[in-house]
């Protein structure tokens, strides 16, 4: 079921997630729930702690050529750890709980994951592109970062001048 995702400047979203031990069926609900979120929200990733369960679980479902984003291509990923970062790159992000805003980050080009999938088995993989960029961006949110974070700091003041403006925009919607 596709569950509401809390947007900044949620205090949730700053908060530290913690390590997966128990590997049951309420741990496939999540993951199940997450996955419904991120299709109808049109996201390619999303983090546990962005619907307000604080778990490290995140999942990835990078588009393929031809820009569809397939169930064969779902990440599911628990307690991951990166090694062998190489090289920088910078991508244009966004994020669920950042909605509509986009700037360039400078991320690494290349890492390995190790990680855990659902059954809590051990997984390792390479990964560059869009989906080493996607692991770093869904990592940061189980240590409680924005991308938002990482931007410089006039880019900073454009989000925060823009950002301001959209909230405005929307409480005056509600009214
Ligand atoms: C994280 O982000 C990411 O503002 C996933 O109105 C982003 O799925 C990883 C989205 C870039 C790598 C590169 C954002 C959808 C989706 C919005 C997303 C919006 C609608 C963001
Ligand atoms: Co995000």
């Amino acid at each position: 079921m596709k569950k509401p995702v809390i947007v900044y400047p949620d205090k949730r979203l700053k908060s530290v997630s913690k390590e997966v031990t128990v590997f049951d069926a309420a741990l496939h609900q999540l993951l199940d729930d997450m996955y419904d979120t991120m299709m109808e929200s049109n996201g390619i990733g999303l983090a546990a702690i962005q619907i307000a369960v604080s778990k490290r679980v995140l999942i990835l479902c990078i588009p393929d050529e031809e820009g569809e984003q397939t169930h064969d291509n779902l990440l599911e990923v628990i307690n991951p750890k990166l090694s062998n970062q190489q090289g920088t790159t910078v991508y244009q992000e966004g994020c669920l709980s950042v909605p509509n805003f986009y700037e360039d980050v400078e991320r690494y080009e290349k890492l390995t994951l190790n990680y855990q999938d659902r059954h809590g088995n051990e997984k390792s993989l390479e990964a560059d592109g869009l989906l080493s960029v996607a692991v770093q961006h869904e990592i940061d949110h189980l240590d409680g970062k924005l991308f938002i974070e990482k931007l410089s700091y006039i880019r900073r003041k454009k989000f925060d001048k823009e950002y301001k403006k959209l909230l405005k925009a929307k409480k005056k919607e509600a009214l």
